[in-house]
């Protein structure tokens, strides 16, 4: 008999909130077009599934586990279980679902090369095992909250994207920093062809300057698992999750305000800024509480989603902007 155990950290459909489901006219009209034209290619037989790709073993391992810089609490919360975590994400190049664990096997992590280009002293592209061993790694724990109103912990390994930035040394024309996920493999949400791939995200050069701006390239004492971003993403725990680019490949400065995936989707609902405000609500929803995804507890959502020390400096002169969606 096949019984299916729901988990506790799985969400029944009905409850959540996704926050790729809405689609304007425009786009409820595109995917009509394709949905219809989807069933037609369902004859064709699936890539993804017909092929296993085989990943080398990570050449970086023997740099984790990485000592744990205890400046960063998780305000009494416990760190959310690996099984939780590698098994309750957000990837759409993988899916829409929250269960694309075994849908982003497929991604191939090496080779893997960051190109850096825009307003720098000198372009250049890095493999990321180059990068990630001139880099200080640490651990630092970290709240994670979606804009979906779910929360998680989560020890991560990586260093500040503020050494990236001396590295790369941007010219002083360069206000922003534009972050870019692969597009040249093969992923299932890439025939989701009204989304706006690639997955791009953008930071102000003070933002990623913080402190609080982390690289990640691995998590609990290990490389990072494929479906939370390997080999590098970011942390922005001060944000919005959506903010948190994964896998990227491509970093480029530059001094207009980069246009990013979910605003480019649906900029009423999600904005450039971003930053966690309990007294903002979504469109749809409010973001006074959270749920964690391991105890359904729910707590008071908090500004800056409790990092208002390390960042709310940053904003100061900035009130007329749209800091909270
Ligand atoms: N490339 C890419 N990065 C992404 C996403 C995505 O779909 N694609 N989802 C974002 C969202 S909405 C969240 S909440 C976090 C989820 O990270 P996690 O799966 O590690 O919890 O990743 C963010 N980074
Ligand atoms: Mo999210």
């Amino acid at each position: 008999m096949h019984v299916i155990h729901r988990r506790g950290w799985e969400i029944p459909e009905r409850q959540a909130t996704p926050e790729g489901v809405y689609l304007n006219h425009l786009s409820r009209r595109n995917f009509l077009n394709i949905a219809a034209g989807a069933a037609a290619a369902t004859l064709v037989p699936e890539l993804a599934s017909a092929q296993r790709v085989t990943d080398i073993p990570d050449p970086t391992k023997d740099l984790y586990p990485a000592k744990r810089n205890e400046t960063y609490g998780l305000d009494g919360r416990a760190i959310t279980p690996e099984e939780t975590n590698g098994n309750y994400n957000n990837f759409y190049e993988f899916g829409a679902s929250k269960s694309v664990a075994k849908a982003s096997q497929q991604l191939k992590t090496r080779p893997w090369t960051v190109k850096i280009d825009g307003m720098v002293e000198k372009p250049f592209e890095i493999a990321i095992d180059d990068l990630v061993r001139k880099m200080p790694l640490e651990e630092r724990l970290y709240r994670h909250r979606c804009v979906e109103a779910w929360s998680m912990t989560i020890p991560w390994t990586g260093f500040p994207l503020a050494k990236l930035v001396e590295l790369v040394k941007p010219l002083a024309s360069a206000k922003y920093m534009m972050m870019q996920t692969f597009q040249d493999k093969d992923a299932p949400g890439f025939r989701q062809v009204w989304y706006p791939w690639p997955y791009t995200e953008g930071l102000t050069i003070a933002e990623a300057n913080n402190e609080l701006a982390f690289l990640v390239t691995g998590m609990y004492g290990k490389p990072a698992l494929k479906q939370m971003g390997a080999p590098l993403r970011l942390a922005v725990p001060w944000k919005y999750g959506f903010k948190s680019i994964k896998s990227i490949v491509r970093f480029s400065f530059t001094d207009k305000q980069p246009s990013t995936f979910w605003e480019a989707l649906q900029a009423s609902e999600y904005g450039f800024w971003a930053n966690v405000n309990p007294e903002v609500p979504h469109p749809r929803w409010s973001q006074a509480t959270e749920e964690d995804i391991t105890t359904h507890e729910r707590r008071p959502t908090q500004l800056f989603n409790g990092y208002g020390p390390y960042v709310a400096e940053m904003y100061k002169g900035l009130e007329k902007e749209r800091l909270w969606v």
